[in-house]
């Protein structure tokens, strides 16, 4: 191969400023550094470029006069960020060349950095998703939340059941990050109010922890545009008290700095049940008001008066986590810069937007009074002014009666008094919005109802996406590479390109050439599960997959079930042509709910005794991958054929992961639920394997008394593989293990998997005979490809832009 002299050129420069690099900033030479050393210096070398950008970004946004996004979020699932700052910045080739002259692999120092696993599943993802598209759209924005030091915890599988191991990812330190030093806020807690003679209101707090931001930049594709994420990290005022330490008091005069760091220590591990503790009170207190400190301080800095903050900063509230945040701009407005309530009100309500992720109501959020008032007492008394003008409000509305004002207020009154944060989001917001198109539309008929016809306009769509840069470009090299060589690189600046794509399912050269891009990712993966599991996998078999949180309405457990009813029915008739399958599961439990832990145990049980039965041998084989996290789902995605999405209807908000499998050419089997239709719609109804019941029919079921047992009984199938279950054969050392999880269905079964399970076996039996037919397979998984450009994240984020924020 010829090499460019020019080109030769600037990789040595590279090469060396990387060396420069690693011995001035992490003091070692080629030879005594290890891998994270290496990974370091790269980092920081190709972050000199990053922060050049992130300047002229930050000043054209300012002489712009430009409005500016915030988007609040108690969680950022981010992964890992080298790959992703340089495939956009387009700098990969040259980055790995250059370090191919120290004889070093950039995919190998790829593999080493830690997930930032500051999310719990797709609330998290979403958040960092939006921020990789707001910066690829040039949009002003800011990601605010909260600077974990130890995110979501690491799983591992002993004996088959999960156990919780702390996850740290700053072990090695951060070279992403800046500490900003001089933006650091007071955040108080507790304390009383004092009204002075002037008629003003003094909130005299009786402790205080210091906020101080740590800032990423986020690289938008090509490079044109850096965002911020800034995280916020608490500290004491004072880090030592040495008063007390000189009196011998050691921990004692530690004791404020511990209490500080205790706040921003860990991330809640839960994805769907609120966290009651005052612990996670405080975090969402601490990260919104330093956030809203923050943007008020900015917009005075660069515009002078506050009447003008909705003109210049969209606020939107990533759930109710940080809705704590309309009580906190109010008494910044009324206390400090002395507005009048109901111009204060104006204000507030013309900046936030609120997104809801969720309408299960174990994951409402709301707070006891008692506590909401001790620990923020200013705040309680604002929460109070707020719902007297709502529910007035509400009075004069015809058709508003009393359920309906009680079902409105800030205050739940049924039982112990609570504040209800979804309500001061909704009231605090001009937006309200769904994440899919059935989600929303339930909003507006069950938790929202009320609010929603008291403001008829406020509620609105906004179906999720995800970043085709992550999702598709990064993850799925092979793929990406054939997409280009086909319908040329529109596609990766407009990933509705990606329909020019569907002609090619036609076309039997193009089809081949998928199916072995799709075949080598699932050698990858197959290599990868053999090395890291010790178990053989055949990657000729259908790759049948759920990954997600586990969760009793994602139904984990349907499949798991109708896992072990294939396994009887391949037993029972060997002659069949049965299809090979390998059903993977991964995904965390939450460390306190017993039955998604329980359903962990049951596929490894479920596994161990199916691979090692030989009457199966090459047939079926089940694995569950430990310690699901986004580097995983980057591996696992481009490798599956089949993606089980097959939530109770009416339950699973959106789904994002949909989104993903289907743009890396896998099937969907699922069921009508949140955005499943909207992918349905589009790739259409040949190219989806739909089962099971709708929203409504689950409604009317639930409503006109659900009887599993009958059900159950009436099924051969099930009722032969709920019976094994529960009779121990898959647990011989302990044969009660399932007999509660299986009576469960019999006794309630509450998220219906035994009215869908006919349905769902049906519906696999048909995937078997696509996937036997290879043309038609590979053609409807070629135009899922095609057809869900739609499911970018640049087109939801052009609509919070146009319909929310109107910065676009
Ligand atoms: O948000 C998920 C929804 O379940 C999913 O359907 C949707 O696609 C996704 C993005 O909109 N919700 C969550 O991930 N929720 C949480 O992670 C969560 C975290 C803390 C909580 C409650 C929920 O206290």
């Amino acid at each position: 191969m010829t090499v460019n002299p020019a080109l030769q050129r600037s990789l040595q420069t590279l090469a060396d400023s990387i060396l420069d690099t690693l011995v001035h900033r992490i003091g070692k030479d080629a030879q005594a550094a290890l891998p994270h050393d290496w990974l370091a210096a790269t980092i920081l070398t190709v972050r000199n470029d990053i922060v050049e950008r992130w300047m002229a970004s930050t000043k054209a946004a300012h002489a712009a006069g430009a409005k500016r996004v915030y988007y609040l979020s108690l969680e950022f699932l981010i992964g890992r960020l080298l790959r992703d700052a340089v495939t956009n910045l387009q700098r990969s080739g040259e980055v790995s060349r250059a370090l191919a002259l120290h004889g070093v692999d950039l995919a190998a120092l790829e593999e080493i950095e830690p997930d930032a696993a500051l999310g719990n599943g797709g609330l998290g993802r979403l958040a960092a998703c939006f921020m990789e598209s707001m910066a690829s759209l040039a949009l002003p924005a800011y990601g605010y939340g909260i600077r974990y030091v130890n995110g979501m915890f690491r799983q591992r599988i002993d004996d088959g059941w999960q156990v919780e191991m702390p996850e740290s990812w700053l072990a090695h330190g951060n070279p992403w990050e800046f500490e900003r030093r001089e933006s650091a806020y007071f955040i108080g807690f507790g304390g009383e109010v004092i009204a002075t003679d002037s008629g003003q209101v003094h909130w005299s707090p009786a402790e205080a922890v210091e906020a101080m931001a740590v800032d990423t930049p986020v690289v938008g594709w090509r490079g044109e545009h850096v965002n911020t994420l800034r995280l916020w990290t608490a500290r004491a005022f004072d880090p030592i008290k040495l008063d007390r330490f000189n009196a011998g008091d050691f921990s004692g005069a530690l004791a404020d700095q511990l209490r500080a760091e205790t706040l921003t220590r860990v991330l809640y591990p839960n994805d769907s049940t609120a966290a009651g503790q005052e612990l996670r009170l405080r975090q969402e207190y601490f990260f919104s008001s330093a956030s809203i400190q923050d943007i008020v301080r900015r917009h005075i800095q660069y515009f002078g008066d506050i009447r003008t903050l909705p003109d210049k900063a969209a606020i939107q509230l990533n759930d109710t986590h940080p809705a704590v945040s309309v009580a906190e701009l109010m008494r910044l407005l009324i206390d400090h810069h002395e507005f009048a309530f109901d111009e204060a009100w104006k204000i507030t309500r013309a900046t936030f937007g609120y997104t809801n992720h969720t309408l299960l109501p174990e994951a409402l959020e709301s707070w006891p009074l008692p506590l909401f008032e001790r620990l923020l007492p200013r705040h309680m008394q604002i929460v109070y002014a707020i719902n007297a003008r709502l529910l007035r409000e509400a009075r004069g509305v015809t058709g508003i009666d009393d359920r309906a004002i009680a079902a409105i207020s800030l205050i739940d009154e049924g039982g112990e008094r609570r504040v209800r944060m979804a309500n001061l989001a909704f009231a605090g917001s001009h937006s309200v919005n769904g994440v899919a198109a059935l989600h929303t539309q339930l909003m507006k008929k069950t938790v929202f109802a009320d609010l929603h016809r008291l403001y008829p306009t406020r509620i609105n769509n906004k179906t999720n996406g995800i970043t085709p840069r992550r999702w598709l470009q990064q993850c799925n090299p092979g793929l990406t590479t054939l997409i280009r060589d086909a319908i040329g690189d529109g596609f990766l600046d407009d990933a509705e390109r990606l329909i020019d794509l569907d002609v090619f399912a036609d076309d039997s050269a193009f089809r081949e050439r998928f199916w072995a891009v799709k075949r080598s990712n699932k050698v990858a993966l197959a290599n990868h599960i053999k090395d890291s599991m010790g178990l053989r996998i055949d990657p000729d078999a259908l790759f049948d997959v759920q990954i997600k949180r586990i969760h009793e309405y994602k139904r984990q457990l349907l499949n798991i079930i109708e896992t072990v009813a294939l396994y009887d029915q391949i037993r029972s008739h060997p002659e069949r042509d049965w299809t090979p399958r390998v059903k993977l599961f991964a995904g965390k439990a939450a460390s306190s709910y017993h039955n998604a832990k329980l359903v962990i145990k049951l596929a490894n049980d479920v596994a161990r005794r199916i691979n090692s039965d030989p009457s199966v041998g090459g047939l079926l084989k089940v694995a569950f991958l430990p310690n699901y996290n986004v580097s995983l789902a980057e591996q696992i995605i481009p490798a599956a054929d089949l993606s089980e999405q097959i939530s109770t209807a009416g339950l699973e908000a959106s789904g994002t992961g949909n989104m993903k499998f289907a743009m890396n050419g896998a099937l969907t089997i699922g069921t009508l639920d949140g955005a499943n239709i909207e992918i349905k719609d589009r790739v259409g109804d040949d190219n989806i394997f739909i089962f099971g019941m709708t929203a409504d029919e689950v409604e009317v079921k639930r409503a006109s008394g659900y009887d599993p047992r009958s059900v159950i009984d009436g099924s051969n199938e099930l009722c032969q593989a709920v019976s094994a279950i529960a009779s121990g054969v898959f647990s011989p050392d302990d044969r009660q293990r399932y007999a509660g999880l299986m009576g469960g269905l019999y006794e309630g079964d509450w998220f219906m998997l035994a009215a869908d399970f006919d349905s769902y076996a049906t519906a696999q039996r048909s995937v078997d005979t696509r996937w036997n037919d290879r043309d038609a397979w590979v053609a409807s998984t070629v135009r899922n490809v095609a057809r869900v450009g739609w499911f970018s994240s640049d087109r939801t984020i052009r609509e919070y832009a146009r319909d929310i924020w109107t910065v676009m």
